[in-house]
């Protein structure tokens, strides 16, 4: 009880200190602006806050590959290989259907401006076009040099037409690269269990660094305020983002989420969710899909029925890279920060957002706020600062609790439709080794 208590003050206290920063850094902003500070000054003052985002580019690659390799590892496809293939085709489609609810949504309330925007505005100076976009996300998921795609920085600028996805190609080769190291059993345990420390690590130095992030916080709002032509309406536009944000979340988890589910079990979806109320509380509470999972997993076994072969193969990995209100939230992110910097996002630079979305929601860990983390990737692949997560750092630790409760039913749903789908492969298997003549002893 008492380490229990120590974690939740240790994890509100971090909250109340992140949302005392963000008050602080939005009057010290609008108070600085009074003194026209000049540039040279604004850089030294923004410092605090270029740490904290250079410590949020640093944890993005060890983050996802160790997420990854030690979440798909952990995976024994031999025992269930259709399980396996059916799992990874879902949580993939159902991610990056969310996405595309996100990016419809954000575009027809265009939070950002208030009003449609017509013609280009505040263009990067070097206009890519839709094919580009498209064709160099493919290109950058290919990495000619793995080494160097995965050690090499992200890079901000767009180079050549070429935009640098370093981090976004490391994880395809280490998604495939965990999986497989899944399919070897006994003989990947020594990796698998060095990534399993390595990812251990990971989650220590992010808590370590969360601590920081109040300070950096600070002045990454003072900081964005300072730049801003036009803070004054920031207060209504980010209103009009956290309807966005929810909506979609809502659209996603409780129509389309639950649609899947009667399409393919034929069964009512509502009766289900309520069997994961507890779960759904403890993910709003916690905004973390790793801590809640193993009391998804405990609902899962005694209110829905599910077999618990299924629960224990499709939950862990559900946490791991199946993070629907993720995705959606980083997708919604992104345009409104295009949108707020009045930049037009043409077609093929959509496109490279729902795709970088999908794969940064794989990349993010499930604990609090790991989708601020990766959200740097889809700003990077479209040309925007990183530095104006600045812009929606003030809230994202209340939309965290809401995309995270989604992240957790779009796991738990899958697993009722994976229990449903795969029952006689399981029942089979059973059968057989029951019908097996028992060694002779
Ligand atoms: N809090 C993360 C989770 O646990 C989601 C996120 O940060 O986007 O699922």
């Amino acid at each position: 009880a008492r380490e229990y208590v120590t974690d939740y003050c240790k994890r509100n206290g971090l909250l109340t200190l992140s949302v005392f920063a963000v008050v602080t850094g939005c009057v010290l902003g609008f108070v600085l602006r009074t003194f026209n500070l000049s540039t040279q000054a604004k850089i030294y003052f923004s410092f605090p806050g270029e740490l904290l985002m250079r410590m949020l580019k640093m944890l993005i690659l060890p983050l996802i590959t160790s997420s990854l390799m030690s979440g798909l590892s952990a995976m024994d496809t031999r025992a269930s290989g259709r399980l396996g293939v059916l799992t990874i085709t879902y949580y993939l489609w159902t991610t990056f259907i969310a996405v595309i609810v996100g990016i419809v949504l954000v575009l027809i309330i265009h939070p950002g401006t208030g009003q449609e925007k017509d013609g280009h505005h505040g263009s990067t100076g070097h206009v890519m076009t839709s094919a580009d976009a498209l064709l160099d996300l493919i290109r950058n998921m290919i990495p000619s040099n793995l080494i160097e795609a995965t050690f090499q920085q992200v890079r901000e600028e767009i180079q050549d037409k070429h935009i640098s996805l370093t981090n976004t190609n490391a994880s395809l080769f280490f998604l495939f690269l965990g999986l497989l190291l899944g399919k070897m059993g006994e003989r990947g345990l020594p990796l698998v269990s060095v990534c399993q420390c390595i990812n251990e690590c990971v989650m220590k130095i992010i808590n370590a660094a969360m601590w920081y992030f109040p300070f950096g916080i600070v002045f990454l709002v003072a900081g964005k305020i300072l730049d801003m032509h036009d803070p004054a309406h920031l207060g209504e536009k980010l209103g009009m983002y956290f309807i966005t944000v929810l909506a979609g979340l809502f659209v996603h988890g409780l129509i389309l989420l639950p649609l899947f589910y009667y399409f393919f079990t034929r069964k009512n979806p509502f009766a289900y969710i309520r069997g994961l109320l507890q779960a759904l509380v403890i993910a709003l509470a916690t905004s973390s899909s790793s801590a809640t999972l193993p009391i998804t997993m405990k609902c899962l076994l005694e209110n829905c029925g599910v077999d618990r072969q299924i629960a224990r193969f499709v939950l862990p990995v559900g946490a791991t890279i199946n993070m629907d209100g993720t995705a959606l939230y980083e997708a919604v992110a992104a345009i409104f920060i295009a949108q707020v910097n009045e930049h037009d996002l043409d077609f093929g630079q959509l496109v490279t957002i729902s795709i970088t979305a999908t794969a940064a929601s794989i990349g993010a860990a499930g604990i609090p706020q790991a989708g601020l983390v990766t959200m740097v990737i889809v700003l990077t692949s479209v040309g925007l600062p990183p530095a104006d997560i600045s812009l929606i750092v003030a809230i994202d630790w209340v939309l965290d609790r809401f995309r995270t409760m989604i992240n957790v039913l779009g796991d738990a749903l899958a697993a009722g439709i994976m229990a449903h789908l795969c029952k006689k492969d399981f029942e089979k298997a059973a059968a057989a080794t029951s019908a097996a003549p028992s060694p002779v002893n």
